[in-house]
């Protein structure tokens, strides 16, 4: 069983699926994660993709999974926003090897936790702290601190350091989300 197998299996959804979405700035490897986890039989399929945004949209038996990048200045974020209603759970991936941009990736997630479909939603949030295996990455410690992740008090979240490339760490952050997520 696949991790995303077993995360179906442990939500015990039998009505619904559940979306997750996957979201952080160019290069921080959401990709790389996303097919780590994601069993061969997924369906996927690219919508948008000649407006400049893409969007990769694929499911499971009961997971649904949307992978989209916050960046290009904003200027496809109404089509991202779209999303963020039927979310019930979101990860975020972040590049910890890219300090400068990870100021970046602050203001996308701020942006993020005041929107009007996110605000106030007990919808968990898995932070990947990725590329730990590169030299002049900075500690998960850190980057939480940077993100000022202490400061989100209304939603459950956690941040996990991980390698996406090594497949390392990947499978301790699914644990969390099984534990957290519970579908609507
Ligand atoms: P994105 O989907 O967020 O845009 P990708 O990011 O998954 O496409 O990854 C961007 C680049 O980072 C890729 O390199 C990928 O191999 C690399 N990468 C992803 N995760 C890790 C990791 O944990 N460690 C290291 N060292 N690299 C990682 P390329 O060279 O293909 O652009």
């Amino acid at each position: 069983m696949g991790f995303l197998d077993k995360l179906a299996f442990c939500l015990r959804l039998k009505r619904r699926d559940v979306n997750i979405l996957c979201l952080g700035l160019d290069n921080s490897g959401k990709s790389t994660i996303i097919n780590c986890l994601k069993p061969t039989s997924a369906q996927a399929k690219d919508l948008f993709p000649t407006t400049g945004f893409s969007v990769e949209k694929f499911s499971t038996s009961r997971l649904s999974f949307t992978v989209f990048d916050m960046s290009g200045q904003g200027r496809y974020r109404n089509l991202w926003e779209k999303y963020y209603e039927g979310a019930d759970a979101i990860i975020f991936v972040i590049d910890c090897a890219d300090k400068l941009r990870i100021v970046v990736a602050k203001q996308e997630l701020d942006a993020l936790l005041i929107h009007p479909d996110i605000l106030q939603r007990q919808i968990p949030i898995l932070f990947f702290a990725n590329k730990m295996d590169l030299s002049g990455a900075l500690p998960s410690v850190a980057v939480s601190q940077m993100l000022g992740l202490n400061n989100i008090k209304d939603k459950p979240w956690h941040i996990c350091a991980c390698s996406a490339l090594k497949g390392e760490g990947l499978e301790d952050g699914v644990k969390w989300l099984q534990a957290n997520s519970s579908g609507r």
